[in-house]
């Protein structure tokens, strides 16, 4: 009986897969390896089902004797291990994102005779079109906030970025581009209190209270699906706390970040240059355990964040704080920095490495935006935050539209940074 190898991510099962698996068992003994859920992430999205559902239902289509693993996008390890006299796939490789994967197949099947056998790719079957159809019929809070835990568990660090109205919540929902042959985009959404005061015209000081931020977070809820982070401040009393975990819970947002200040709170890229306060360790680690003691689910995160590097107080500081906001029962730590370099949040990052009971690790490169993910990533950090760029970046384009109307006395000169009129009409579906 000859081998047949096939390989598939099975998130979404339609007559295309059940035809080519119906054409590879009648070649032979027909293996699937069912890709892992990191292997998914790492092309597109998150799979809509774990891999130990996709595998039960592969393992129970007609012609599928047995299924394993596959653990990347490339089939080396798998086909190495098999060595099948056949692998099947549809011809929609042969160009486009997955051509290279599909010349390496070639090149290890000459190792052992093997043979590439392409089926004409069933028509009319667009998993991308299906992607579409399911996102928007949207998500439901327990589905998207136990988004980010997952993400975490299945990718190396994680992009977020700024939103802070519904539009803003789009871009950062909706924006993808196709680079080195796969699909890159965020992976969720940071509500910055810079930006969420900002926008409504006041200082980032507390002074937007937390139901006009959940107007904000509302907003942001309605049009999109990603996962969300709030930036929570200092969290207010404990008292409160506990209620704005369970408010954040039944909405669905992930994870709230608090610092550990108190007293009047200013923004952190204000550094020493005005008057902050930082709580002691024995409050902070009261108010992130009261937080965790009043949650429900099990997949909201409370992140503890110092500010021991913004108010100068030394690595050591904040190493000697992580570790008892961990104790506490932190789910994820926020370090942050001002310093134009990341040599600080390197050294930071060297040291957390060392300690033994470790959770995610959060940075914000405002101010060392030279910085790079990949660099991140290899000293460990686990998100990345970029918090303030969309509202940053808005800011000028509407200024300079507004001063050139005051300048011309008409719109002309501005109608070439515009979107045009079709496109904002169309912009948002369903409006026509
Ligand atoms: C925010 O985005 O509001 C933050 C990050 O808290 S920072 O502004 O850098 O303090
Ligand atoms: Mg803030």
């Amino acid at each position: 009986m000859k081998t047949v190898y096939l390989a598939m991510s099975a998130d979404i099962i339609h007559n295309g897969h059940i035809n080519i698996i119906k054409k590879a068992s009648k070649l032979g003994e027909v293996t699937v390896g069912v890709l892992e859920d990191s292997a998914i992430a790492s092309y597109k999205r998150v799979p809509l089902l774990s891999y130990k559902d996709r595998k039960f239902i592969v393992e129970n289509i007609k012609g599928v004797e047995k299924v394993i693993p596959q653990r990347t996008l490339d089939y080396e390890e798998n086909l190495l291990l098999l060595k099948p006299d056949y692998v099947v796939h549809g011809d929609d490789w042969r160009t486009g994102p997955q051509s290279h994967i599909r010349a390496k197949v070639i090149k290890l099947l000459k190792q052992w005779e093997g043979e590439l056998i392409e089926f004409e790719y069933t028509r009319g079957v667009s998993i991308s079109k299906l992607d579409k159809a399911i996102m928007e019929i949207g998500t439901t809070p327990q589905i998207r906030l136990g988004r980010l835990k997952k993400l975490l568990e299945i990718k190396p660090i994680l992009r977020i970025l700024e939103a802070h109205s519904g539009l803003t919540g789009i871009i950062v929902e909706k924006t993808r581009i196709e680079k080195d042959e796969k699909i890159r985009e965020f992976d969720g959404i940071w509500i910055s209190s810079l930006c969420d005061s900002t926008a409504k015209g006041k200082p980032d000081i507390e002074v937007v209270d937390f139901t006009s931020r959940l107007n904000t977070i509302n907003n942001i809820l309605e049009v999109t699906t990603k996962p969300i982070i709030l930036d929570g401040d200092t969290g207010g009393k404990v008292e409160h706390f506990v209620y704005t975990v369970r408010s954040l819970e039944r909405l669905g947002v992930s994870a709230i970040i608090i610092e550990d200040k108190i007293g009047l709170k200013k923004c952190s890229l204000f550094g020493t240059d005005v008057v902050q306060q930082q709580d002691t360790i024995e409050d902070f680690s009261r108010k992130i355990s009261e937080g965790k003691k009043a949650q429900v689910t099990e997949d909201f995160m409370i992140i503890a964040r110092t500010e021991s590097l913004i108010l100068k107080k030394g690595i050591d500081d904040a190493i000697t704080r992580v570790k008892a906001y961990i104790e506490a029962g932190a789910d994820g730590i926020m370090i942050h920095s001002k310093e134009r370099d990341p040599t600080e949040i390197f050294e930071f990052c060297e040291l957390y490495k060392e300690l033994d009971t470790k959770v995610p690790l959060v940075v914000v490169p405002t101010s060392y935006s030279q910085v790079t993910e990949s660099e991140l990533r290899d000293r460990g950090v686990n998100i990345v935050i970029y918090a303030n760029h969309l509202l940053r970046s808005a800011f000028p384009a509407m200024k300079k539209t507004a001063k050139s109307i005051l300048e011309n006395e008409r719109a002309l000169e501005v109608e070439e940074n515009c979107l045009s009129i079709k496109e904002i009409l169309t912009l948002i579906p369903g409006g026509q």
